[in-house]
Order: structure tokens, then sequence, then C-alpha cells
């Protein structure tokens, strides 16, 4: 019998008459989108269990979790290192906002020209129709973009708020900057959550993210076969699920799905047709509820193979050292993994390009599709050296800036129907 959190969400203080407009829609896109794909692997119900009560479950587990005196962080970039809260006891949940739903709100307060994300996960808040944005304890911002920055002033006003200031640059200088702002941000988590960090919960946790990393690496793995046991979409579907589930959890189901995708690979299985054109994408993350460019792409009859992005290939690889033996060296060593990600907030950001290339090529991509979200200045700007590098490489790239609204979607469809026929 289905649960029912209306209660849940009134105690929340959440908009309940727009609420349910929210959710009347996510159930239609889901069907058409995820539901009406043929021969999915059967591991995926985990994941639509999870999507047919987004609002529901998770939270519901959250508030449990603060009743026993957790506190939940919510989180808006992958340089927020989750080992400090989880070694802690708190909880993390990723607050990014997918949804053209929300944009308006956050036009509300916010500039027309800036970027979706940032849009939505304002509107979320202010809004009152997302659950995680009301159950947080404190909100963990970060200095990269300045959409973002500035956005995190008008949260702070509504919300306890903690930025983490990050570098702009990755010279050695920074890896050690970036190693004090750990922790500082370990002694503000101990702060809220009254715990004291100990090297050996710290290594604890840095082995939970890590098997995490594991988890997710092993399913992105099995996409690098010719034939590809999963969609792009399904992938995308887990990843996005991971900035929200708990991180021990989320690995036994990647690892679940990894098996069953292994075992698809002997069995010779796939979800596209013999040929389908294999496509890498790349650039700004994808938050959940955003399926657009998967959607399309799949629609044609093309396969993502992997996503360079936040909501990809950045969230899992690079490990942090285990076992370290102190806190001072754990911080060092969990300042040099965050560094190693390359977001277009950094500059130089060769790393980036470097692993766009080694991607494309460990993926055996025909095709690299570079994303930008409209308004996305650094990605934007990045894409100048994305398409020119590729070029340079012999690898076709197709550059496509969108939003959140569908009111794109038939011309975006046709340029990518005509960059496919070309690869
Ligand atoms: S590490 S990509 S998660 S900052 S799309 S809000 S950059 S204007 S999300 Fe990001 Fe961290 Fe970088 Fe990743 Fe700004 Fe661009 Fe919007 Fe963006």
């Amino acid at each position: 019998m289905a649960v029912d959190y209306r209660q849940m969400w009134k105690e929340l203080d959440m908009d309940l008459e727009n609420h349910d407009n929210l959710c009347n829609v996510l159930p239609v896109a889901y069907t058409d989108i995820y539901l009406m794909q043929k021969n999915r692997p059967k591991a995926m119900e985990f994941w639509d269990t999870v999507v047919g009560a987004i609002h529901g479950i998770r939270p519901a587990e959250l508030i449990e979790a603060q009743k026993k005196g957790q506190k939940v962080f919510g989180t808006f970039c992958v340089y927020v290192p989750d080992e400090i809260i989880i070694a802690l006891n708190g909880i993390v949940t990723g607050l990014c906002g997918g949804s053209q739903f929300w944009v308006p709100d956050g036009e509300k307060v916010l500039p027309k020209s800036m970027c979706p994300l940032v849009k939505a996960s304002v509107g979320a808040r202010l809004s009152r129709t997302c659950p995680f944005f009301r159950i947080a304890d404190m909100y963990v911002g970060e200095t990269t973009c300045d959409g973002k920055k500035k956005a995190y002033e008008i949260l702070g006003k509504d919300v306890p708020m903690y930025i983490m200031d990050v570098p702009q640059m990755k010279r050695p200088e920074d890896i050690v900057k970036w190693a004090k702002e750990i922790s500082l941000f370990a002694n503000k988590v101990e702060e809220v959550t009254g715990n004291k960090l100990t090297i050996e919960k710290l290594n604890e946790a840095i082995k939970i993210v890590n098997d995490k990393r594991r988890a997710i690496k092993r399913v992105y793995e099995a996409r690098k076969n010719l034939d590809v046991p999963i969609s792009g979409k399904d992938a995308l579907l887990m990843m996005q699920i991971a900035f929200f589930d708990d991180p021990i959890r989320c690995a036994e189901m990647c690892n679940k799905l990894a098996d069953e995708l292994e075992e698809r690979i002997k069995n010779g299985v796939s979800v596209f047709e013999k040929g389908a054109k294999r496509i890498l994408i790349t650039g700004t993350p994808m938050a959940i509820p955003n399926w657009k460019l998967h959607h399309i792409v799949e629609s044609l009859g093309a396969a993502v193979v992997c996503e360079e992005m936040c909501t990809g290939t950045r969230y899992f690889e690079n490990e942090v050292k285990e076992n370290c033996a102190s806190l001072e060296e754990a911080y060092l060593e969990l300042a040099k993994r965050y560094m190693k990600n390359n977001c277009a907030c950094f500059t130089p950001n060769d790393g980036r390009i470097d692993d766009i290339k080694r991607l494309a090529r460990e993926y055996k991509a025909d095709g690299v599709i570079d994303v930008n979200l409209k308004f996305c200045t650094i990605y934007d700007t990045e894409g100048y050296f994305v398409e020119k590098e590729l070029k340079a490489a012999g690898i076709k790239c197709l550059g496509i800036e969108t939003d959140y609204d569908d009111g794109d979607s038939e011309q975006l469809k046709t340029r990518i129907e005509a960059f496919i026929e070309m690869l």
C-alpha cells in the first residue's frame, strides 16, 4: 500500500497545493522517459521505487535520523567533502535543483539571466516545494561560480549557511589552502553535530565514500563495452540519486546493478541496436530530474556511454588515500583528491580537456556533445577550448546550449540527429 507523506510535508511547512502540481508532472515524465525503455536491467527497480516516492522515502529517513540526533547537511557541489560530514555522524544530501518547475520562483529573486540550476535551487527553497530543502539543518555552499556565490547570500538569509572558499587555481599552495579550508569545515561540522572528529572516524568515512565511488565506477566500466548493457538515461539516474542516498546503501545497490551488467556483458546483451553511435556528454551537471538531453539522444537511437560532468565521472573518479595516520594527513589527502575535479571555475582547467579526450577513448565514443546550461558563462567560455582541442584530436564534437524548459527540444533533436548521422 502506498504510504501517505502529506502529514510529513505539512509538518515541514511545505506548500502542499503547489507541491501537488509538481507531484502530478513527475510520474508522467518518468513513465515516458524511463519506464517505456525496453530491456532495462532488473536492478533498476530500486531506482524506480526511489523516484516513485522521491519526496517521501528518503526525506522520511532523514527526519527519523534527525529525531535520533543526527544533523543533515545540504550541498550543491562536488568539491564539498562528504567524508567530513559522514565522519561526524552527519548526513549529506544534494540540493541542486534540476526542474523547470522551480525556475519561476527562483526568478522572483534572481536575474533571469542566471543559469537554471541556480534559479531552480533557490526556487525550490523559496517555493517550499522540496522536502530536502526544508529538512537540511545547514546548507554548505562554495565559492565556485559567481551565480552560486550570490545565490548563497540569498539562501543564507533563510537558512544557516556555511561557505567553503574553493581556490581558483591548482598550484601546490592552493592544495594546501584547500586542506586548511577542509579543516575549518570540519570545525564547523563538529560545532553543528556536537561530535568530535577523530582520525579513526575519518578513515572509516573515507572508506565508505571510496566504496561508493568504486561501486559507481563498476557501472561505468560496464558502459565501456561494445554491447552496452544499460542506457545512458538509467546510468544518469543512478548517478543523480547517489547525491541523495545513504552512501552504504548506494554502494550496495550500484554493486548489485554492476553484477547484473557484467552478467549481461557475458551474454552479449545490449539495450541498443547493433551499430548505435556512442556519445560522450560533457559539460554542466544534470541535477535530477534533468533527463532532457539523454532522452533526446537515446530517442534518436544513439547510446550515451559516459558523462564527463559532476553528475558523472567527476563524482567517482579518483579515490582518497585510505588509512591516514593523522587528521592533518587526511585533510591533505582529501584536498588532493577533491582538487583533481576539473570544474570550469578553475583557471586554467586543461585537466578537463585531457579527461574528455581520455574518456572518449576509453568509452569508445563516436562523438562528444558539449552541453552548456544557458547563462553558465564559465562552461560556455570553456566550450571554445573543448571544441578546438577535440577537433585537433580528430574527435567529432557538437556544442549545444539549453535549459530545463522543453521549448527547444525539437530544435535540439534536429541538430543532434544531423550530428549522429554525420558520425
Ligand atoms: S564542481 S560544475 S557542481 S560548481 S551550471 S551553477 S557552474 S553557472 S554547477 Fe558545479 Fe561544483 Fe563546478 Fe560541478 Fe554555476 Fe555553471 Fe550554473 Fe553550475
